[in-house]
């Protein structure tokens, strides 16, 4: 067993050869990002032992308060992917406007968007969370991009990937041939491939949406969840049952595990408060479009593609429908029938 063992590191080389686009840079880039991910992960487990619960005094771009960890993880992403000379520049959840390499640190033709800490209201009731990144290239010969040159498709992404603090933490990630899942084995510092070709089954009978939101919904999310909740005497003839956990990253794992479809769409209060929907297009809804897809999911605002939106604003935000292809199919059906 001992012997047998692949880092993600070695996956990733490997990967990267038989693809022939191996580049030392991408490995890199995504090794430091896989240090910054652990030391997250060893904050959130330390939680209250290091004080490092509750709120801090700031708002982030969004308006909403940010915890402690939202801001600890976020340093830590950044000070962990500065200085090595993969990135030219980085863009989060955290920060109004994008983060340049500082002076003085090479630059390189990556950009890096991510949420350092996504769900992180679960924090302080000690429920899992995560964190969510997406890998873009600077456009050629661009050496000091600004936050239009990361306004690129989500089918333009080289790698998005997730690591999950929960009971394990587990790095999940796509660099566009296939999905695959490593677990940290904190004895030895490493994550280690565990859940090689991980696959979405096209049908489910498990569905997460928050339920409270429910008088705000479009017909077609109605209509759809409706269906579910009359169960086998509905037209579909058959059992739903329901999960919500609060943190896309957890939502998402639990699809890639068993199925399902997982659902932020938009509703009235959002487009009251002028919101395109409640999650982000560049670090939240394509890295994990982008994973979903790959797994042989699907992923779709409930009116088009996800991965072919283009973006117009790094924090834009947009409806999300994404999980089992054959549920998701049917929701798209439910929008385009009106
Ligand atoms: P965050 O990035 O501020 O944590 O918000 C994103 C989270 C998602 O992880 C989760 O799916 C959603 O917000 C939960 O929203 P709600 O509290 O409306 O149920
Ligand atoms: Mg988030």
């Amino acid at each position: 067993m001992l012997q047998n063992l692949t880092t993600i590191t070695q996956f990733i080389i490997e990967e990267q050869r038989k693809s022939n686009a191996a580049t030392g840079n991408f490995t890199g880039l995504l090794n430091d990002i896989v240090t910054a991910c652990k030391v997250i992960s060893n904050g959130v487990d330390k939680g209250e032992l290091i004080g490092v619960l509750g709120s801090a005094e700031s708002e982030n771009v969004q308006g909403e308060t940010q915890k402690k960890m939202d801001i600890i993880s976020n340093d830590v992403m950044l000070k962990s992917n500065e200085w090595a000379g993969h990135l030219a520049a980085m863009g989060s959840e955290e920060m109004d406007d994008i983060y340049p390499i500082p002076e003085g640190y090479p630059r390189g033709k990556y950009l890096l968007v991510f949420d350092p800490l996504d769900g992180s209201s679960n924090m302080d009731v000690n429920v899992s969370v995560g964190t969510i990144f997406s890998i873009l290239r600077a456009p050629e010969g661009v050496d000091k991009p600004t936050a239009a040159d990361f306004l690129q498709p989500g089918t333009t992404q080289v790698c998005a990937g997730y690591a999950l603090y929960g009971p394990s933490t587990m790095m999940v990630l796509t660099t566009g041939q296939g999905v695959n899942g490593f677990t940290l084995d904190k004895d030895i510092g490493e994550f280690i491939l565990t859940h090689r070709n991980m696959t979405i089954p096209a049908d489910t009978g498990e569905f997460a949406i928050n339920m409270s939101n429910y008088r705000h919904w479009e017909p077609p999310v109605r209509r759809y969840i409706d269906e579910c909740v009359q169960g086998k005497t509905g037209p579909r003839g058959r059992d739903f049952n329901m999960r919500w956990v609060a943190s896309m990253v957890a939502e998402v794992h639990r699809i890639l595990t068993r199925g399902g479809i997982f659902m932020y769409p938009i509703d009235e209060k959002l487009k009251s408060k002028g919101q395109g929907g409640k999650l982000r297009l560049m670090y939240e809804a394509n890295p994990m479009s982008f994973i979903v897809e790959q797994a042989g999911g699907m992923s779709s605002t409930g009116r088009v593609r996800i991965l072919d939106l283009q973006p117009n604003d790094l924090h834009q935000r947009v409806p999300v429908i994404l999980g089992s292809k054959n549920e998701v199919e049917r929701v798209v059906g439910y929008h385009s029938e009106g």
